[in-house]
């Protein structure tokens, strides 16, 4: 996710690296780094723009600090503002007290509705409510098939019909939940192309008939710019309650994520991160930025270990972080749970620290195989008090697990790396001086 952003960001914050003061030059200069690299990111002129002034202008009112080095307070500032830019707080979905609550899915052809629907559903389901899923996407026969067999996959009811209109449809899942004890319902619409006046109205129609208490808008996040337009465009028209940002797991430059809450007015409620049913995360600006920024997301990373693991591993796991007990042990019990949670890329870029260890995207599994290999010729002494591996103990580790020294080498300072950031990350220190640590490598 990103990564090409959090690269960029990161080389063009590098160049303050050592000034040891914040003069209105070196700032300018970096800044006009960052600027290019959030337009090349395809985030909206208007908003990189006063993005841009809103940090210099901070950035230059700081200059009286002279304990902190200016790169690590102009990080600040810009995580400060990204967060800001992305809308400060996790927005949750409007659900009623009465039942049923009604949620609306709308958004273009292919933006990822019905997938978002399916994953909605199962979220709600884990979270002890009952879903229902109404098909209203009448128009391609294969569309409600394709609810059903997701409604089939994560256990949840589908509420269709083939004979009539989706208004009709839509109209009569309200009572039929309310028969049947489903207390939330799904609506899954049709998608067009462009926004063209027969879908508004469709959704209008839909709209003003079951008076949903949430209306959640699609957009696909791949198409950048194009997504923050429709997005606009849509909400003209239907004020709805929030976005939902899907393929962020995909080559995705971050422009769409950036930029459309400042520029539609509404928060950012959920992202897609793959096509599965529990490729679906909740929006935290705070959470996001860091991301951006790589700094990793450990918080996401333990929820999503929640959500995979059980629930004392998790714990276990969170309080090991915690306590800076995580050991190479840990590491490689986790390896073996982590390859449940997804790719490893994305799993990957949640760990603070991690893009330092090169492209995420080229983490294979082969890798992993190494990796493990590596660990599993340690003695149990060697994985807990990584400290003791001297040079004799390399040389047999590598022959051990059939690798060279280099790579035992290599993944000994990584682990030493993602165990300084938890550290950091965890024990509350100062932002700045984490950041400092990072841009003083
Ligand atoms: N990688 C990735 N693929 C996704 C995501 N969300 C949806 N997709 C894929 O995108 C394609 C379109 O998704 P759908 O859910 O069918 O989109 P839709 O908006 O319902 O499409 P229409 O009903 O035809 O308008 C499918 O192949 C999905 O698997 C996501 O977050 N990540
Ligand atoms: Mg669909």
């Amino acid at each position: 996710m990103f990564e090409t952003l959090t690269e960029k960001l990161d080389s063009a914050l590098k160049k303050l690296r050592g000034q040891h003061r914040i003069s209105e030059e070196n700032t300018a200069e970096a800044l006009r780094d960052v600027r290019r690299v959030l337009l090349d990111a395809d985030v909206n002129l208007n908003v990189v723009k006063s993005f841009i002034d809103n940090v210099q202008q901070k950035a230059v009112g700081q200059e009286v600090i002279t304990s902190v080095a200016p790169g690590q307070l102009i990080i600040k500032i810009i995580y400060d503002e990204l967060v800001t830019l992305m809308g400060s707080e996790k927005a949750e979905i409007n659900l009623s007290p009465e039942v049923p609550s009604i949620i609306m899915v709308a958004g273009l052809q292919g933006s990822g509705k019905t997938t978002f629907s399916g994953k909605l559903a199962n979220l709600l389901k884990s979270k002890g409510r009952q879903p229902l899923l109404v098909a209203a996407d009448v128009y391609r026969p294969a569309a409600i098939d394709q609810l059903e067999a997701l409604g089939k996959q994560i256990d949840v009811p589908v509420f269709t019909s083939r004979t009539e209109s989706a208004l009709e449809i839509a109209k009569r899942a309200i009572p039929y939940a309310k028969e049947n004890a489903r207390d939330t319902v799904i609506i899954d619409t049709a998608g067009r192309l462009a926004i063209d006046e027969e879908m508004m109205r469709e959704v209008e129609n839909i709209k003003s008939a079951v008076t949903p208490h949430e209306i959640l808008f699609v957009v696909d996040s791949m198409i950048g710019q194009d997504a923050v337009n429709t997005a606009k465009a849509f909400h003209d028209r239907l004020d709805f309650d929030g976005i939902v940002l899907t393929k962020l797991d995909g080559d995705t430059r971050g422009g769409a994520a950036l930029s459309i809450r400042s520029v539609v007015g509404k928060p950012i409620k959920f992202v897609g991160v793959g096509e599965k049913m529990d490729a679906l995360e909740q929006f935290h600006p705070d959470r996001m930025a860091s991301r951006i920024l790589g700094m990793g997301d450990i918080v996401s990373l333990v929820e999503k270990a929640q959500q995979t693991f059980d629930q004392k591993q998790a714990e276990k796991l969170q309080e090991k972080i915690i306590k800076d007990r995580f050991t190479l042990q840990d590491f490689y019990e986790q390896l073996q749970q982590v390859k449940k949670m997804g790719p490893m890329s994305q799993v990957m870029s949640m760990i603070p620290g991690a893009s330092k260890l090169g492209n995420l995207n080229d983490v294979d599994d082969k890798e992993l195989k190494y990796v493990e290999a590596i660990i599993l010729s340690m003695t149990k002494e060697e994985r807990n008090n990584p400290g003791i591996i001297n040079g004799s103990r390399r040389k047999r580790i590598a022959k051990g697990s059939g690798r060279t020294i280099q790579e035992v080498n290599k993944l000994l300072t990584q682990f030493t790396e993602m165990q300084k950031m938890m550290r950091n990350f965890t024990k509350g220190k100062s932002f700045a001086k984490m950041m400092g640590q990072r841009l003083g490598r």
